[in-house]
């Protein structure tokens, strides 16, 4: 079985938040980590570990990871939209920072764990540097990341370009779903939230209280579920279809700083440097909307061997990591 480290921003777009929900309703995986990225990581961290305690989770281990990307300053100011005092008491606990646990289990079942990033790559670059093992014993690293069709400053990528690069340098398998394969994972976030309230269980309450907060920021747009590609991926890799190409990180640009970047030859040019990413060039978006609705907006979905939050738990328990 898959073993997931998942490293988010949650607590700013809503995906993320909905995207470890379903992680944790999904038999194909087993998480070992959560790891959080982005202003006040420890109020993310909170959040994501209210959501894992109310699947009998708790006892993963959830570390706040940086809270300020490598060039020392965020673009703008994106403080956790989702979190409420009422989190407080579901503080982490770890005295390791993300990185520092990403390190911890990665080199602990070398090429046994992948990482799922899916907010700015600030915690991955982090480990990168500071363990010379992490490289080569993470099993892979699926990100949600990056544009590969047209000149845009992803979010995850222009966050922390530096971080970015990093990850791209490091010769980790890495497979990237950009956004350009991710819009058409829209829902309209009126329905989730009535759909979640219907379906009324401890875990569908609370996502549609968090929802709601996400929802009062003032969001012009509907929920796309960009994160749950790379979590596809880790659950069935034939979510998706990739090509294998060289992709950097332009880290200077006065206008494309933060731009991922692979060449589209015309007349047969080779880029400089072997290929180094999986890129998402089509995704089953139908197949995973319905999953996505399966496991957490409705909560139809049961495993043969995943009958009850509980036994998710004892799941869990095998690993021995409690
Ligand atoms: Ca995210």
């Amino acid at each position: 079985m898959t073993e997931v480290i998942v490293d988010t921003d949650i607590g700013g777009d809503i995906d993320d938040l909905l995207t470890l929900a379903m992680a944790a309703r999904s038999p194909e995986i087993r998480l070992v980590g959560v790891t959080t990225v982005g202003q006040q990581p420890e109020k993310r961290a909170s959040i994501a570990r209210a959501l894992l305690v109310l699947n009998g989770m708790g006892h993963i281990p959830v570390a706040a990871g940086a809270a300020l990307p490598l060039s020392g300053q965020w673009r703008y100011e994106e403080p956790p939209n989702q979190y409420g005092d009422e989190l407080a008491h579901y503080g982490t606990e770890a005295e390791e920072d993300g990185a520092d646990l990403m390190i911890r289990l990665v080199n602990a079942a070398p090429g046994r764990i992948s990482v799922m990033a899916i907010g700015a790559m600030t915690n991955v670059a982090l480990a990168i540097t500071r363990s010379p093992e992490f490289s080569k014993n993470v099993k892979e690293i699926i990100i949600m990341g990056g544009e590969y069709e047209a000149h845009y400053k992803e979010c995850n990528i222009v966050s922390d370009p530096e971080a970015a690069d990093v990850l791209f340098r490091s010769g980790i398998p890495i497979t990237a779903a950009g956004l350009e394969v991710c819009l058409e994972l829209a829902c309209d976030t009126d329905e989730v939230i009535a759909t979640l309230q219907a379906t009324n269980t401890e875990q569908s309450r609370y996502l549609a209280v968090l929802v709601k907060r996400w929802k009062a920021v003032g969001v012009n747009r509907p929920i796309i579920m960009f994160d749950a590609i790379p979590l596809a991926i880790l659950i069935d890799r034939s979510f998706v279809r990739t090509e294998w190409k060289r992709v950097q990180v332009e880290t200077k640009g006065e206008h494309t700083r933060g731009m991922t970047f692979s060449l589209k030859p015309h007349f047969g040019e080779v880029q400089e440097g072997e290929p180094n990413v999986h890129v998402c060039v089509d995704v089953d978006h139908k197949r995973l909307m319905t999953m996505f609705r399966e496991r957490v907006l409705e909560e139809t979905f049961e495993a043969a061997d995943m009958k009850t939050v509980s036994e998710i738990a004892a799941r869990a328990f095998e690993g021995g990591e409690a």
